[in-house]
């Protein structure tokens, strides 16, 4: 028995919104497999005043609150007193976009904290002197960076030994290649007189691997030809 476990510390203000995303399926069997542990902390908790605030007016003036950098500070610097962190990530719609790339990257560390952004922003300082990485899930906005940390921690968790129940078919996924998955069909064979394609019912295997390398193929060209061309730049 292989022993691979990480840990995941996500940091945010709404803490109740990545409940339900780590609570079933593969993430629950995950954790309980004790393959990661997931800890989500509210920054509120840590907040220094009576008050309890997280935000505040940002320097210079404009609209929106910018969460303030002592609650942050000081849960950052609780965890990081008791282990070391491979990688601090920011979640913010002006981080890198995610690819397979770095969740591959991230699948294979021990212990990953990520900072989930809200408001206009956190104060810039806790970017400078903690964050090593900046992540966003794509060209559009969030009210918070919770759902794409669900997003970054499913995609991460799915990859580690002992995860999925067949080993290599997280191999076969879309984008481990750079080629869209082919494909798929179960029975029945004819549903509304809709057909399988014939080849997947021939029982030859080499005529339907090679199906399913034209149809990734084909796919990625119609679909993502940006995929393609990031292929041919090697
Ligand atoms: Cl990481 N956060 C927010 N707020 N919006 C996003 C995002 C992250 N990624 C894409 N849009």
């Amino acid at each position: 028995m292989y022993f691979c476990e990480m840990r995941i510390d996500i940091l945010s203000l709404l803490p109740e919104l990545m409940h339900s995303a780590f609570s079933a399926s593969i993430m629950k069997r995950a954790q309980d497999k004790g393959l990661v542990e997931i800890h989500l902390h509210n920054i509120r908790d840590y907040s220094d005043n009576k008050h309890k605030n997280v935000d505040d007016y940002q320097y210079g003036g404009g609209a929106g609150m910018v969460m303030r950098i002592e609650p942050i500070a000081t849960l950052m610097d609780k965890l990081m007193s008791e282990r070391n962190y491979d990688e601090i990530i920011f979640m913010t719609p002006d981080g890198a976009i995610l690819e397979q790339g770095t969740v591959n990257y991230l699948s294979l560390k021990g212990n990953v904290m990520i900072l989930c952004g809200h408001y206009k922003g956190v104060d810039n300082r806790i970017r400078e002197h903690y964050i090593t990485k900046e992540i966003s899930i794509g060209s559009y906005v969030l009210s918070g960076g919770e759902l794409a940390a669900a997003v970054l921690v499913d995609g991460i968790v799915r990859l580690l030994p002992g995860v999925l129940n067949d080993e290599t078919s997280a191999l076969t996924d879309s984008f481990q290649d750079d080629l869209l998955a082919p494909p798929v069909y179960t029975r029945p064979p004819v549903y509304k007189g809709w057909t399988v394609p014939e080849v997947l019912l021939s029982g030859n295997q080499q005529k339907i691997d090679q199906w399913r390398e034209e149809q990734s193929l084909e796919r990625t060209k119609i679909r993502r030809p940006d995929l393609i061309k990031k292929q041919n730049e090697g």
